[in-house]
């Protein structure tokens, strides 16, 4: 069974409640997770304040930044067990977890740990009447106990991304992984300990949303801060619950990318990126793209190159290193994208590939496997081009000019990524300052340092996360001035 983590400690709910993770490969029972009742993240909470009040909040910043090294070594050296975990729960091909997700979990550890030693600080000498002078100064505190509540569809990156800044600066987690992906989080724990960080400084909850252990971290008044990443619909009621002791939010989430091809794009180039952003981890990547706008001449060639490429995605198991797509996350989420499928065609669109469910080998046939699928033929208006999907779907609209595709592309309720492919560097320059979007690539995707702000505009998003920017939301700044 899968335990909470609390106080360094593996915890059974004293309720004895306990619910089933399916493996979205063969629909199989893989684990049995403890739910978190109100009175363990109670617990969890209070083991955060403990580990603040105690050593964890007189540590020296060099000796976090220590521990944290040996978080991400730690993670390194599991590098296996993290990789088959997170595999497993999210059935998301090997080279995706031993290339990104797994890499990048340990690198948001190092990463921060570099950001936080080398802070800058606040510091001027001023005069005052008496002529004494005066030091003002201002210093950055942890703010205190931050509840963490994260998706599914990248898990350990995701958490990592937040958990990583909340201990760089100081503060103590109490995390919220999503129901569909319980392991890398208790992974995690297992690591904490190895690497000696303090008890209570990292705390793991178990649970759903509503009525369960996400309500309970985000509605309990001791948690003084709250950072999510997931649908925007969740984002709001977050919000409403931070609004309950004015406790800031830091909110990731959904969105409806446009791509931008222009017809001098590198034919290459865009079909690799585009073939990425539309598929990858099975199209659910908050940063991937559902819309894409091709300049007529180049309408017809990109559509039919396109098409090979979706048609070349090969499905099957994760393990296995030839496969590039896997399953969705669940069976329900399955039903939501098949249900846009049916409502794309009833609106009318051309399917140009996929469109329903591929047939798969019969270990396989229980899983939550749709077709990589394309539409063309929609207009903007269409559920499918203004509604999130989170499956391995686009539409692709012909566009006339570029007064017209920046207006279409901003016509969105979501406001996190785009991509514009083009040779025409003025122009590239030009449509990504005019895009409303927290992101922007530019022949490229998914392409980030890791030190630069993210975040979305609109209803994607409020804040920036990365680098320095993690500072604004986990610590607080104080001023101090003392006369001379
Ligand atoms: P979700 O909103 O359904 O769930 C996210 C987390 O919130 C889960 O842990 C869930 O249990 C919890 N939760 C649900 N209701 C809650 C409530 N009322 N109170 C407290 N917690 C609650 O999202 P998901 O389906 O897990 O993830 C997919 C979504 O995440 C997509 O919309 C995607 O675009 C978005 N996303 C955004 C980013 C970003 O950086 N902007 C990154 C990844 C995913
Ligand atoms: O690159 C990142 O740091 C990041 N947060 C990626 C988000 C991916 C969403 O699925």
């Amino acid at each position: 069974m899968i335990k909470n983590f609390i106080n360094g400690e593996w915890v059974v709910a004293a309720s004895g409640k306990t619910f089933e993770k399916r493996s979205p490969v063969s629909n199989a029972v893989i684990a049995q997770i403890s739910e978190a009742g109100r009175s363990e993240v109670d617990a969890a909470v209070k083991a955060g304040h403990a580990a603040l009040a105690g050593s964890w909040g007189r540590m020296a910043v060099n000796e976090r930044v220590e521990l944290l090294y040996s978080v991400a070594n730690e993670i390194t050296r599991r590098f296996d067990d993290f990789v088959a975990a997170e595999m497993a729960d999210t059935g998301m091909p090997h080279h995706f977890n031993a290339h990104i997700n797994i890499p990048r979990g340990a690198a948001n550890f190092k990463i921060f740990a570099d950001v936080i030693k080398n802070v800058p600080t606040e510091f001027f000498e001023m005069a005052t009447p008496d002529g004494r002078g005066a030091l003002n100064y201002a210093i950055r505190r942890p703010v205190g106990v931050v509840g963490v509540i994260c998706p599914w569809n990248a898990p350990f990156l995701l958490m990592t991304w937040k958990v990583g800044p909340a201990l760089a600066c100081g503060n103590a987690v109490v995390v919220k992984p999503s129901e569909e992906t319980p392991q890398t989080a208790a992974l995690l724990g297992e690591v904490m300990n190895a690497a000696g960080v303090p008890k209570g400084v990292y705390n793991v909850v178990h649970g759903f949303g509503p009525d369960s252990a996400g309500e309970f971290v985000t509605t309990h008044p001791e948690v003084n801060a709250i950072t999510f990443t997931g649908e925007t619909r969740t984002g709001a009621a977050i919000m409403k619950a931070a609004a309950e002791g004015a406790r800031p939010v830091s909110l990731e989430m959904g969105g409806k990318n446009p791509a931008i091809v222009f017809a001098d794009c590198d034919l290459t180039a865009v079909l690799e990126g585009t073939t990425r952003s539309c598929f990858a981890n099975t199209g659910q990547i908050c940063l991937g793209t559902e819309r894409i706008y091709v300049e007529r001449p180049f309408f017809d060639t990109f559509v039919a190159e396109f098409k090979k490429a979706a048609e070349n995605l090969r499905m099957g198991d994760p393990h296995d290193h030839a496969t590039t797509m896997g399953p969705l996350i669940s069976q329900e989420h399955r039903n939501k994208v098949l249900s846009y499928y049916r409502k794309a065609v009833e609106e009318g669109a051309t399917v140009v590939t996929g469109g329903g469910v591929p047939d798969m080998p019969p270990e396989l046939a229980d899983g939550a496997w749709v077709q990589p699928t394309i539409w063309t033929g929609l207009p903007d208006t269409a559920a499918v081009v203004r509604e999130e999907i989170f499956g391995p779907c686009c539409h692709i609209a012909p566009f006339d000019d570029e007064e017209e595709v920046i207006r279409r592309a901003n016509d969105t309720q979501y406001g996190l990524a785009a991509s514009v492919w083009t040779r025409d560097l003025a122009r590239a320059h030009r449509v990504s300052a005019r895009l409303e979007t927290g992101l922007v690539w530019v022949n490229s995707w998914f392409l980030r340092d890791l030190r630069t702000p993210f975040g979305g505009s609109k209803q994607s998003g409020i804040g920036r996360e990365g680098g320095v920017h993690s500072l604004e939301f986990y610590t607080e700044l104080k001023n101090i001035c003392v006369k001379l």
